[in-house]
């Protein structure tokens, strides 16, 4: 069976390629492995059909032969690990991918998530100010950790794998905040992210669904 994953119906991001469907679009592109796509609307995924695939009623899920996964990291690994591409065969780089692909989901991702958070539900409030610049200072110091040990390479470590394809992910959510802008070696990783062939592919797929649903395409 051909997997079946979800995605948004009408992505909020208006087709930038943010959600976090992109993420495994993109790993399914790496792998040359074909994929489908169900899309979901809003009030579906909270309807009992998606909540039994996704018990907090979000998307991305993954459907193949009997397995049903949820979380985007743990889709992104299922898929390197079932084909070549984004993984390393050798035991200490592949750990080492893996240790990158979850830095990316639990250590910088989760100070972005809280600032674009706190731009869409505190935006009103007389203290977002503040909150923004504390905000913008921890993401800050993630972006400069990561920064001094990227440093001039291309790559987390060693060749491209499932790791880079999370941490570009994260970083592109930062897109229009300005903040990473200060390091030219973590804009330039993103550009060499995008540039990849298997990206534009995925970018391109989900663009379309977004392009689709307002009337075009
Ligand atoms: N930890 C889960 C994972 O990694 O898979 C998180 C999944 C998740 O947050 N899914 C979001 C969702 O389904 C879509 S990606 N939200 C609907 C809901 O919770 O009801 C997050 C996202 C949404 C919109 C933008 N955007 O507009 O730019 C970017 C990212």
């Amino acid at each position: 069976m051909t997997p079946v994953i979800t995605a948004f119906e009408a992505s909020p991001d208006r087709g930038r390629g943010l959600a976090r469907d992109m993420r495994v679009r993109w790993a399914f592109e790496e792998a040359g492995a074909a994929y489908d796509v169900r899309l979901v609307s809003f009030a579906q995924m909270k309807e009992a059909a998606h909540l039994a695939l996704h018990p907090f009623g979000q998307i991305p899920t993954y459907e193949e032969d009997g397995l049903t996964l949820f979380e985007s990291g743990a889709i992104v690994l299922h898929i390197a690990e079932r084909h070549g591409g984004l993984l390393p065969e050798e035991p200490g780089p592949r750990a080492r991918a893996i240790n990158w692909l979850f830095a990316a989901l639990n250590t910088v991702e989760p100070p972005i998530v809280e600032r674009e958070a706190a731009g869409y539900a505190e935006r009103d409030r007389e203290w977002y100010g503040e909150r923004l610049e504390m905000l913008d200072a921890r993401v800050d110091t993630r972006l400069g950790q990561l920064a001094r040990r990227l440093g001039q390479a291309d790559w987390l470590d060693g060749a491209f794998s499932a790791g880079d394809l999370m941490m570009v992910t994260v970083l592109r959510r930062l897109e229009g905040s300005g903040l990473l802008e200060k390091y030219p070696n973590l804009t330039a990783y993103v550009a060499r992210g995008e540039a990849r062939p298997a990206y534009k592919r995925a970018f391109e797929a989900q663009r379309a669904v977004f392009e689709r649903s307002q009337g075009g395409g």
